[in-house]
């Protein structure tokens, strides 16, 4: 499809997917959705794309869902708005690619929950963070109530949650909301050179760690340990076999293995 909203970029194996509606600070739309949607099914099958970061232009990675398209939706509307926004973001998490936020600006309500269902966050710290659905009389729809307790824990998820109180980079990395936080002006660098050290590790490597946190987040212990010896075995005769290797004669290893 023909991307309206998304502005594309592939280079050394890192795709970059940018927010560009900023005359409405990237809120969330249904066109966003479909072409999100889209583009993360189409990064699925492509090897040669290892990470993807995702950043919005202008002074908002996304100021939230769209309230003008919102407003006046029926309750079942609402409803089936919510599950189409929650199975978009949910193709983030299930990618076998790794997903940076580097976010650049105001990440709010649908844009922080963008946030959450990244892998890594990495902010500006100009970034502002907050979840303000209570302001308009709603609760979240993109699973923050969910991913944010998860993530930053239950007191802090339900403080940002009730108070919709907008939140610094700073106070966010105090939360374990986001990773890093660098200057504005280094700010895709430093999501470009993240994304270049993860794309050196070891492709399966890199997949497989995926995989086993997220689905081992979602498990009780014993069964997530069984995934991961069940996965560590899976690289003992092809990537696994090279990296030790390389260790051991001192060279770096050869990845295409
Ligand atoms: N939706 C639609 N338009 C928006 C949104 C939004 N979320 N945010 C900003 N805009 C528009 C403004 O209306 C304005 O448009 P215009 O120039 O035509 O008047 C333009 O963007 C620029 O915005 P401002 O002039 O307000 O810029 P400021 O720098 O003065 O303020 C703020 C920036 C503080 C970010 C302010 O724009 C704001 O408060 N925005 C709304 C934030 C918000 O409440 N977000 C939560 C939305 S609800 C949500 O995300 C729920 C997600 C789950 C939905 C589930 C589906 C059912």
């Amino acid at each position: 499809m023909t991307y309206e909203i998304l502005k594309i970029a592939v280079a050394d194996g890192i795709a970059t997917a940018t927010i560009s509606r900023p005359q409405a600070l990237n809120a969330l739309n249904t066109r966003f959705f479909q072409e999100m949607a889209d583009f993360v099914a189409s990064l699925a099958r492509r090897d040669d794309v290892r990470v993807l970061i995702v950043t919005g232009e202008g002074k908002a990675v996304v100021a939230g869902a769209d309230i003008a398209e919102m407003s006046g939706k029926t309750q079942h509307q609402g409803t089936e708005f919510s599950k189409k926004g929650q199975a978009t973001f949910r193709s983030l998490e299930l990618l076998d690619k790794p997903v940076i936020a580097a976010v650049n600006g105001f990440a709010l309500g649908g844009g922080c929950e963008l946030a959450l269902a990244c892998d890594i966050r990495i902010a500006s710290a100009k970034a502002k963070f907050g979840q303000p659905e209570v302001n308009l009389g709603l609760i979240p729809g993109y699973a923050a109530t969910q991913r944010l307790p998860r993530l930053i824990g239950l007191g802090n998820a339900l403080y940002l949650l009730l108070t919709a109180e907008l939140i610094g980079a700073e106070d966010a990395l105090r939360m374990g909301l986001v990773q890093k936080v660098v200057e504005p002006e280094q700010l895709m660098t430093a999501a470009t050179d993240l994304a270049k050290l993860i794309a050196s590790k070891g492709p399966r490597a890199v997949k497989l760690i995926k995989r086993v946190a997220r689905q081992g987040a979602l498990l009780d212990f014993e069964s997530g340990c069984a995934l991961e010896a069940d996965k560590f075995g899976a690289l003992f005769e092809n990537e696994g076999a090279e990296g030790m290797k390389a260790f051991l004669e001192k060279r770096p290893p050869k990845w295409n293995v």
